[in-house]
């Protein structure tokens, strides 16, 4: 795939080509530049419509601070996976150098009165970094993934440096109220002299600053992906699906390798549902793709290992002559495939472990233009908006899954057809335009 694929891409970009700006960033591959930076963001040769600014890595800085700090220590933590996370001090190091260079970057570019917007976990130091350059700025930030509850932040030694170096925005954003409230306890925690009298319980006052939060559940952008799903070329490779599938139900799963999106346990569930519900057998196929991602990262190898030896046995076990129940695909679409497997699909089935909000769900509600259903995880952030269009479950408890998964196999079809509704409804009328310029308002008052 030509594109980057990922949450805070598919979110930022058609935000970034509305409002113009610049996108500072580092492209994924050591030593890439404003080109690579452009072709990842943009279809290629295209560049988009923004500026961009790259912001290099060395290799070794790739693997500290990436692969090492944001990936091997941060996201387990951030998730809950208590017996993942890595206590390597080096990648800390690595971390607040890398923190350190964005901020310098970002000051010789910053006019006076822009605001200036950092992303997701891998800089959470830009605000302290950037004020200790004497910046006046007003600074957002906003977390793509859960800030978990202080127990799980007070394992790691320099949780207090985080919170603290968070208290240097102005505007810290989160996806869900859960996470805004678990960042204010860790905040009364670590940074307790931000609490004084006068301040409030919610508005803690840090150096002499407010600082406000709130949750903004992200989303996608609506109406390019209704308008994109009528394509021709969609519209053919639809057809060719649906060919393929004959009479099946097709049961879609669209995920990141991560052990965070719960794939082995949804292959669980799936199993447990061809084990209790005969009818399934010979009438379903789950067809599951999963992207490519930190896979030099071990306990990402072994989460695919996981994957493809529980496919094997699934498809050992119930699978005929004429028909295997899984079709696994370790690869990555093209929007318009991605697109025709969500029109096509009859189930779409998406089980986190924890998840910041996950777009597959929302994209699926608005790409699929028949009565699909929505098999969704109570730990993905959506689930707040589409819970109860949704079928929700315990991705941990195979029992769960497997009895939505058969329940969605027997739903009317005027039910499906009444939940998609509601759920379409939902993702069209808080779609990212209207995320943005919730938190951008926000921005404006603050600082
Ligand atoms: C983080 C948080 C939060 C996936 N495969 C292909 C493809 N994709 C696109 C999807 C979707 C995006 O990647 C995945 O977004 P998610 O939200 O599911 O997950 P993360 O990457 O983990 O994102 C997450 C998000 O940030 C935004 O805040 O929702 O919780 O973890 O847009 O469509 N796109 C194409 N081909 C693929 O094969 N074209």
């Amino acid at each position: 795939m030509s594109s980057a694929s990922g949450g805070l891409v598919t979110a930022m970009d058609p935000v970034l080509r509305r409002r113009r700006g610049t996108w500072t960033g580092w492209v994924g591959a050591p030593n890439a530049g404003q080109d690579e930076l452009s072709r990842a963001l943009g279809s290629t040769p295209a560049r988009p419509p923004y500026s961009l600014q790259a912001v290099p890595l060395s290799a070794t800085e790739e693997d500290l601070f990436y692969r090492g700090f944001a990936n091997e220590v941060l996201w387990p933590l951030f998730h809950g996976f208590s017996d993942r996370w890595s206590s390597e001090p080096r990648y800390w190091e690595a971390y607040r150098t890398v923190n350190r260079r964005f901020a310098r970057s970002l000051a010789s570019t910053v006019s006076w009165d822009d605001l200036i917007w950092v992303h997701d976990y891998h800089l959470m130091l830009t605000g302290k970094e950037l004020r200790a350059l004497g910046l006046n700025h007003r600074l957002a930030f906003f977390l793509h993934i859960p800030f978990p509850a202080l127990e799980h932040l007070e394992e790691m030694p320099w949780s207090g440096e985080l919170v603290k170096a968070l208290c240097h925005f102005d505007l810290l954003g989160f996806q869900t109220n859960g996470s805004r409230s678990n960042f204010l306890d860790a905040a009364r925690h670590f940074v307790s002299d931000a609490f004084t009298e006068g301040s409030g319980d919610e508005h803690p006052i840090f150096q002499g600053r407010t600082i406000r939060t709130g949750a903004f559940p992200i989303s996608i952008d609506a109406a390019a992906f209704s308008a994109d799903t009528h394509g021709s070329l969609v519209t053919a490779m639809e057809r060719e699906i649906r060919a393929e599938m004959g009479d099946r139900t097709l049961i879609l799963g669209v995920d990141r390798l991560d052990y965070s999106k719960g794939i082995p346990e949804k292959l669980r569930g799936f199993d447990l549902a061809l084990e209790r519900h005969p009818e399934l057998r010979g009438s379903v196929l789950l067809k599951q793709l999963v992207v490519p991602s930190r896979d030099q990262i071990p306990a990402y190898k072994e989460t695919k290992g996981e994957i493809e030896a529980s496919v094997r046995r699934i498809n050992e076990r119930w699978g005929t002559q004429a028909w295997q129940p899984v079709e696994y695909l370790y690869d990555s679409w093209s929007r318009s495939e991605l697109l025709a497997h969500y029109r096509t699909a009859d189930v779409a089935l998406i089980t986190p472990l924890n998840d910041g909000m996950n777009l597959v769900a929302k994209e699926y509600a608005v790409a699929n233009q028949g009565s699909g259903v929505i098999i969704l995880s109570a730990f993905a952030g959506a689930a707040q908006e589409l819970g109860t269009d949704a079928l929700l479950v315990d991705p941990c408890e195979p029992g769960s899954v497997a009895m939505a998964i058969f329940q969605a196999f027997q739903m009317s079809p005027r039910e499906r057809k009444e939940r998609m509704e509601r759920a379409r409804t939902t993702v069209r009328t808080h779609d990212v335009h209207r995320w943005v310029e919730g938190f951008l308002a926000e921005a404006i008052c603050a600082g």
